[in-house]
């Protein structure tokens, strides 16, 4: 469970690079660590699918929403408990779904995270090799075994190569986004229930709103555009990642699904641009517009054996697109690895 404290250095902010890929190819996506965010809204009412007529209105109303959490995000009766224990062996990590090659997202060496790019910005070389057997996980499907049929294949718009894996991701829904993730893995990737739900809750879209306190924009247009439940962290509880947008600006939230407390993973606000200053002979210069980016959850899944679930999200805008792969045990998010163009 989350702590109470609102003052906890929990995080995160992740703005990611919105210039195109192709002007990017030797830089890695921004990425900007905030201080904290999180916020206590009033808790998701679990409830049957059925309201009674005699239901009394909740004080935490918000108008046009509901309040109830559909059954399926109750704490499943099957969890297993997270044990604690990371492999030990070097596990590389590929996104799918962009374009026909894979892109090398980085790894767990068997210790500690490593990223794609070593302490000069260059590139890492995956060992991974033709034959190797994979798994590829995406939101809402069963893992799907794959294998490495060779390397050379586009993966980024930047011009980057990766391997070539059969059977091949699914089609990005978004512009320039990734659908999938795949390594290598003897130990059980989903150890609890990971469902993707149709619901919109009062007290997520409150939670939504409030990460964008401090941008002092209208959010009255936001809306849940995803919403996934798991016991990430094995404890028993249920939390919830909740996509939340709205014109000119999109937020991931990690809730906790009893407390109602939450922490923002990562959120975005479209900018606009207008020249003050005009020097004597000077044309005015032109305004300028910035996209926020979209976030969605790619895939909720253990990727280092430890029993947590880590939570892969996607971000893209225009032409670009990036993943960020976050740990979370039990009070504080983490990114830990992110790649993308
Ligand atoms: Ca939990
Ligand atoms: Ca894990």
């Amino acid at each position: 469970m989350l702590t109470s404290s609102r003052n906890l250095a929990l995080l995160t902010f992740i703005a990611l690079a919105t210039a195109a890929c192709t002007e990017q190819a030797d830089v890695v996506p921004a990425t900007t660590a905030f201080a904290a965010t999180t916020t206590t809204v009033a808790p998701a009412v679990e409830s049957t699918t059925s309201v009674p007529e005699t239901t009394t209105a909740p004080e935490t109303t918000v108008a046009e929403t509901t309040t109830t959490v559909p059954e399926t995000t109750t704490a499943p009766t099957t969890t297993i408990a997270a044990t604690g224990d990371p492999t030990t062996v070097s596990t590389e990590y590929f996104l799918g779904g962009n374009s026909a090659g894979w892109l090398y997202l980085g790894r767990w060496t068997g210790s500690a995270w490593e990223t794609d790019r070593d302490e000069n910005q260059d590139l890492r070389e995956p060992a991974a090799a033709a034959g190797d057997d994979l798994v590829a996980h995406e939101l809402d499907i069963e893992p799907r075994p794959s294998s490495i049929e060779g390397f050379g294949a586009a993966c980024a718009a930047d011009g980057r190569l990766g391997p070539v894996l059969t059977p091949t991701a699914s089609p990005p829904a978004g512009a320039a986004n990734y659908q999938s993730i795949a390594f290598p893995a003897d130990w059980s990737t989903q150890p609890r229930p990971v469902a993707l739900v149709e619901a919109n809750v009062a007290s997520y879209v409150e939670a939504g709103q409030a990460a964008f306190d401090d941008f002092g924009i209208d959010t009255s247009t936001g809306a849940i555009e995803q919403l996934v439940v798991a016991d990430l962290d094995g404890d028993g509880d249920t939390e919830a990642l909740v996509a939340f947008d709205g014109d000119g600006f999109s937020a991931l939230l990690l809730v906790d699904a009893n407390s109602g407390e939450s922490i923002t993973l990562a959120r975005s606000v479209e900018a606009t641009v207008t020249p003050t200053t005009v020097l004597e002979g000077d044309e005015p210069g032109e305004t300028t517009t910035t996209p926020a980016d979209t976030f969605r959850t790619l895939a909720v899944v253990d990727l280092n054996g430890d029993g947590r679930f880590e939570v892969v999200v996607q971000s893209f805008v225009g032409d670009s697109g990036a993943v960020t792969v976050n740990t979370y045990n039990g009070s504080a998010v983490t990114p830990v690895l992110t790649a993308g163009c």
